[in-house]
């Protein structure tokens, strides 16, 4: 049993190392000429594919941000849809090169998974749906439910926290895929489904008769999603967050992607460090002095992101909230580009 163990960290340890040798992910990402992000399956507002087959939403633009800081080209970008269960073995593999897709930092996940997350471009929390006719107001009145859930996912550890900490009971129905536990749940196999409640959101975009279906008002957890990187390659890990804080300091300076070219000539020094008209944190990254302003020009900020992907322009109508700057009331806040 003993030996069982030490085999089992022995062969983990070695593929670490094996992967390690492989070169780093910066170089590797340089090479191929692509960056391969990790997305999820199908989420409205986060990453989907439209009816041409163009991937869309917040998640698919922080992988185009990348994109245009490493080959100043937001489209050299691939993708790989996963589902939750799927999406760290595909990390941690060399699969993907970064995994833009819905993901909860957490202190396990930054540790003994072999993870880095390089930042937060959706602050979420967990919610519930469930049909208007079961008429009920809140979570507290789900005692014997059976509940929704997919795996290898922090919802799973939420729900049953929650149902403990308020001494109710539950049944899970755990299924993997996205649409499965959709289709699950609308024909009535369980009497409710759980995630973020911005997966909520854009899931009943797709419901047949989404106005037949509310979203309770508890918020079980807080979920900080954002890109994650394999842990052993701090140049790509800087990569990713700091194309991040990009898209959200150009909002927070007022630079779009209607106007980047004329802010190239602003005089403020934070906007002129940051398109690069003065030089410098491109070569601190490791890449072109105009990244920001290409991920400006060609993606937008986190903004305009959010407005198209998520917002008033887009089906979700999703306020702003704590994804809104820091200085107009919410909790978005890039750490300096300097
Ligand atoms: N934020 C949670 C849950 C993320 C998650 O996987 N959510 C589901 C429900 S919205 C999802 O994205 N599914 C899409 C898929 O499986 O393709 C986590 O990181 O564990």
């Amino acid at each position: 049993m003993k030996f069982l163990k030490l085999a089992a960290v022995g062969a983990a340890l070695l593929t670490a190392s094996t992967l390690a040798q492989a070169g780093t992910t910066f170089d590797n990402v340089k090479k191929k000429g692509f960056v391969q992000c990790g997305v999820s399956t199908g989420v409205t507002g986060f990453s989907i594919a439209d009816s041409k087959g163009q991937w869309q939403g917040l998640d698919i633009d922080m992988c185009r941000a990348i994109a245009a800081t490493m080959f100043n080209d937001a489209t050299k970008f691939k993708v790989s849809p996963l589902t939750s269960q799927q999406r760290f073995t595909a990390l941690q593999s060399g699969e993907i090169d970064v995994l833009t897709r819905n993901t909860t930092q957490t202190l396990t996940r930054d540790t003994t998974q072999g993870m880095l997350g390089a930042g937060v471009n959706y602050y979420d929390s967990q919610g519930v749906i469930v049909r208007k006719d079961l008429n009920i107001k809140s979570a507290k009145e789900l005692n014997g439910a059976t509940i929704c859930v997919q795996p290898g996912t922090t919802t799973e550890l939420n729900l049953a926290d929650w149902f403990r900490a308020n001494k109710i009971e539950f049944k899970p129905v755990v299924i993997e895929k996205l649409d499965e536990v959709l289709r699950a749940f609308q024909s009535g196999r369980c009497d409710a489904f759980t995630t973020d409640k911005s997966g909520l959101a854009g899931s009943r975009t797709t419901f047949e008769h989404p106005d037949n279906y509310v979203i309770l008002p508890e918020e079980f957890s807080k979920e900080p999603l954002g890109p994650m990187v394999r842990q052993g390659d701090e140049q790509w890990f800087n990569v990713v967050r700091w194309s991040l804080f990009a898209l959200v300091e150009a909002e927070e300076y007022g630079i779009t992607s209607k106007n980047v070219d004329e802010m190239l000539k602003s005089t403020n020094p934070n906007v002129q460090r940051i398109l690069g008209v003065t030089p410098g944190m491109g070569k601190n990254l490791g890449v072109d002095e105009k990244w920001a302003y290409n991920i400006v020009k060609q993606v937008g900020n986190y903004g305009e992101s959010f407005d198209r992907n998520l917002g008033d322009a887009s089906v979700m109508k999703l306020p702003r909230g704590l994804n809104q700057q820091w200085n107009k009331g919410g909790i978005m806040y890039a750490w300096p580009i300097r």
